[in-house]
């Protein structure tokens, strides 16, 4: 990393492999995909046991389009082999474990060599490079620190850049702002949501969010929020991705351009494919993100299967980088309820309340059985100034969303205007669905 930076002492991106000619990013992804490849089977039985089922050996690779032949590794199988069952390092190898608890069932862990480290911060000094952050910015870093990647992968990499890392994890809003105004923030990396209840408190407590650049992720968010976060704030607003499986936030970032998600190809291999047949779809195809780790050394994961559901975008981008880029995830293939027969995304819903004047876009959507159907109500928070108003806007605001939830999914729900800050604000990553049909 020391070669990237410019005799003044700067982080320079353009030496980064973010623009590496194609040909040349090739010969080094196949190379450590070899290599990667190599050390799983070596090392960890269940890539052993499903490579010798198939006749595969690791010199069953020698190109990059040998990966399709390779089993696909799902989260199950972290589950199955909780807690350190596909680790490819002795134990005094690893220096850090990290968890993630997801939605259901056992939580999965996740480990990092020293090197491991190294390269997590290298993507994320990338990340940050790519979303404008430079040396003498000032980053308020409200991920949750902790099991959670989040914290701890932007807190390293904030260093890395050499810009000044605030440390404050998630929660305690008044003091969120307090030090945003008082340490001169810059920066500020959160989830979208919890972004949204901080402008929320800030209008509340007249103290401005002053900031430059906001660095989101780790939840799905759509193009109208970020619409609306520049346009409320002014700042520009950055979405990241990453999964701890592969690594934790920096597998793929935007730039300048804001047209997607460049991913750091030269250690996370990507590929599309179809969720229902497994076959691998050519660039320009939406479908699920399947990645592979091209440096892992703790944990490689072969053809991981994200369950995001996304598009490779294999175009040349204005802001230079060779890296491909994916489209903003807005949804995950196992997010999707079925309601009257209708497939359903969060996403969309969102899509269709952010066309309405007079809501916050703070919402839920709860999903309940009556005599063996199913209900999807979406209650949606209306602004102040429409809630205190007279009952003739409710009136209308209601009416509004109730048609373009119809627009956007082909059925009525029902819609309940619920007060201002009536419902639960997350600090972390926002829980959209209510699914109370099981119960
Ligand atoms: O959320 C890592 C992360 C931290 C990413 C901070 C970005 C910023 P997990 O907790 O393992 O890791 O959750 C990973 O979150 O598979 C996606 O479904 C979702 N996700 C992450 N980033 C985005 C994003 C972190 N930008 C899961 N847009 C992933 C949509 C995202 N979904």
């Amino acid at each position: 990393m020391s070669t990237w930076n410019d005799p003044a002492g700067g982080f320079l991106a353009v030496s980064t492999p973010d623009y590496l000619p194609r040909a040349r990013l090739a010969e080094i992804q196949l190379q450590r995909l070899r290599s990667v490849v190599t050390r799983a089977y070596e090392r960890v039985d269940l890539f052993r046991l499903r490579m010798e089922e198939r006749k595969l050996t690791p010199a069953s690779i020698r190109g990059l389009e040998d990966l399709q032949q390779l089993p696909f590794t799902v989260k199950n199988d972290l589950r199955d082999t909780y807690p350190f069952g596909l680790f490819a390092s002795p134990m005094e190898e690893i220096v850090r474990l990290h968890a993630s608890s997801g939605t259901t069932g056992k939580p999965i862990v996740v480990a990092y060599t020293r090197e491991d480290l190294q390269v997590w911060q290298e993507v994320i000094v990338r990340t940050l490079a790519s979303c404008g952050v430079h040396r003498g910015d000032v980053i308020q870093n409200a991920y949750g620190y902790g099991l959670f990647t989040g914290g701890l992968g932007l807190h390293y990499g904030g260093e890395g850049l050499g810009a000044t890392v605030i440390p404050i994890s998630g929660g305690n809003t008044e003091r969120q702002l307090m030090v945003m105004q008082d340490f001169g923030v810059t920066v500020i990396c959160s989830t979208p949501s919890y972004f949204l209840h901080l402008i929320e408190a800030s209008q509340a407590m007249n103290k401005p969010v002053g900031v430059r650049v906001g660095v989101f992720g780790a939840e799905p968010w759509s193009e109208s929020m970020r619409q609306r976060i520049q346009a409320d704030t002014g700042i520009r607003a950055f979405d990241i991705y990453g999964l701890s499986e592969i690594i934790g936030p920096g597998v793929g970032a935007e730039c300048q351009a804001q047209a997607g998600l460049h991913i750091f190809e030269d250690h996370f291999l990507p590929e599309i494919i179809n969720p229902d047949t497994g076959k691998v779809l050519p660039d320009g195809t939406e479908g699920e993100l399947v990645l592979t780790t091209l440096s892992k050394q703790a944990m490689p994961m072969i053809r991981y299967r994200t369950r995001d559901v996304t598009t490779l975008v294999s175009e040349p981008c204005s802001c230079g980088r060779t890296l491909r880029r994916i489209r903003r995830i807005e949804r995950r293939s196992d997010d999707m309820f079925i309601i009257r027969g209708v497939n359903v995304f969060p996403s969309q819903v969102e899509t269709a309340l952010l066309q309405v004047e007079g809501t916050l876009p703070h919402y839920e959507i709860v999903l309940t059985r009556d005599k063996g159907l199913d209900q999807m109500d979406v209650r949606v928070e209306v602004t102040p100034e429409v809630f205190s108003d007279k009952m003739r806007s409710l009136e209308a605001v209601h009416r509004k969303l109730g048609d373009a939830i119809e627009h956007v999914l082909g059925i009525r729900v029902s819609v309940s205007l619920v007060e201002p800050r009536s419902i639960a604000r997350s600090e972390g990553k926002a829980k959209r669905v209510v699914d109370k049909r099981k119960l």
